[in-house]
């Protein structure tokens, strides 16, 4: 049946059954989109998706079948937000826990790769496609006990440039939107394996650390531009925080 009415343009959002994620599938619905919840957690999405008028589809974005599944239920993408990622540990280069490397490699590089790969169809097929990745001011800057989550984070950021020199001449747009210090209820939780004295002090004294939705604003503002404009990057901190170093602490 055809009508005048303008079809709802699609997003996907991974990662979507917490923090960013979630709060990005809100901020993209209330832009109008239809949005694709993806997701391991199939009761949060399945809640999320009720919430905001979108569709849940589980997706475990280490999984090929899995991520096969979730593009075979998506013919068109308008906006792909890769989301889904994380930290674990704090160790050093010469402490290195590499099964901890090899897990944020997977999870926030190929998982990022995988998904992309798996809808760029859907996206071509839209004809005016934005991708955003989400990365962290941890691919612009080392710290001591980071190298793990640095390097996954920094190849986010050359891929992201790679694919925008890769796809120039097609109508897609990448961005990478870096968080800092962002207070989320998983985050830093799951880096330090579910010790919450250890996770509330890395935002102990700060006035204000940014929230989810500080980062889900960025992510709707971007796949909000007009067709022409295209946003690389977007570094966004709280103002307390100047650099992985450098962060005001009350007394
Ligand atoms: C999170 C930023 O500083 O914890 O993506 O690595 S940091």
């Amino acid at each position: 049946m055809s009508n005048d009415l303008p079809q709802a343009r699609t997003a996907v959002v991974t990662g979507a059954s917490s923090g960013i994620g979630a709060a990005s599938a809100r901020a993209l619905a209330a832009q109008g989109f239809r949005v694709v919840c993806a997701a391991r957690r199939t009761d949060r999405i399945e809640e999320l998706a009720a919430e905001i008028g979108g569709e849940a589809i589980t997706c475990d974005i280490t999984d090929q079948e899995s991520v096969d599944a979730l593009a075979a239920a998506v013919p068109t993408c308008h906006v792909l937000v890769n989301n889904a990622g994380g930290a674990i540990g704090t160790d050093r280069v010469d402490d290195a826990d590499l099964d901890g490397w090899r897990w944020m490699y997977d999870v926030n590089v190929l998982g990022l790769v995988r998904v992309t790969k798996a809808l760029l169809p859907a996206l071509r097929a839209s004809g005016d496609a934005v991708i955003v990745n989400l990365g962290s001011t941890a691919g612009r800057w080392a710290y001591e006990g980071g190298a793990g989550y640095t390097t996954a984070k920094h190849a986010v950021k050359v891929v992201s440039e790679t694919l925008r020199l890769e796809l120039n001449g097609e109508p897609i747009r990448i961005c990478e939107v870096a968080p800092g210090m962002v207070r989320t209820d998983e985050f830093a939780l799951v880096r330090f394996g579910g010790d919450q004295a250890r996770a509330d002090a890395v935002y102990a004294g700060v006035d204000q650390p940014l929230l989810a939705e500080d980062v889900a604003d960025a992510v709707a503002w971007v796949a909000t531009r007009p067709s022409h404009v295209d946003i690389d990057e977007i570094v966004i901190k709280p103002r307390a925080q100047a650099a992985a170093h450098k962060v005001h602490r009350r007394e």
